[in-house]
C-alpha cells in the first residue's frame, strides 16, 4: 500500500511542477543606441512582464564581456507584474559594438539573450589615444 501511494504521489508531482512556472515575456529584447559620443550615457533598459503562474526570479545576468553590466532585480516578480533589467555600456570604449547579456530564470527556456549595439565616437584625442576599432576585442 505504501508503495502504491508513493507512486501515486509522483504521479500527482510531476505535472504540477511542470506548470508551477513563470515566463517573462520582453518588450523588445534588443537595443540600438546609434552613435554615442565617447564617455555619454551608455544606459538602458529592458523592460518585461511575468506572463506566468509563478513569481518569477533571475538567478543571474551575464554580460558577454567586462564593459557591459546587467543590473536586474533580485527580488521575485509576481505574475503579471513589470519589471527591468538595467544594461550599462562602457562608452570610454571606442567604436562599433555588439554584447549580449545572458539572463538566467526559472522560465522555460531558462535563458533570455538582450542584445545592445552601436558606435561610440571618439572625442577630439591625439591619434595615438585612439583604439580602432572595439567590437574586436577578444575578451
Ligand atoms: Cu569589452
Amino acid at each position: 500500500m505504501k508503495t502504491f501511494s508513493a507512486c501515486l504521489f509522483a504521479a500527482l508531482l510531476v505535472p504540477a511542477l511542470s506548470f508551477a512556472q513563470a515566463s517573462a515575456k520582453f518588450a523588445k529584447n534588443t537595443h540600438d543606441f546609434g552613435t554615442i559620443q565617447q564617455g555619454g550615457d551608455g544606459s538602458t533598459q529592458f523592460e518585461f512582464t511575468n506572463t506566468g503562474k509563478e513569481p518569477l526570479v533571475i538567478s543571474n545576468a551575464q554580460g558577454s564581456c567586462g564593459c557591459t553590466v546587467p543590473e536586474w532585480p533580485k527580488e521575485p516578480i509576481m505574475p503579471g507584474k513589470k519589471a527591468s533589467i538595467k544594461v550599462k555600456y562602457d562608452t570610454n570604449r571606442v567604436g562599433n559594438f555588439t554584447k549580449t547579456v545572458t539572463v538566467t530564470m526559472n522560465t522555460e527556456p531558462s535563458t533570455e539573450t538582450l542584445t545592445i549595439t552601436g558606435n561610440v565616437k571618439a572625442n577630439e584625442t591625439p591619434a595615438t589615444e585612439k583604439h580602432e576599432d572595439h567590437s574586436g576585442h577578444g575578451h
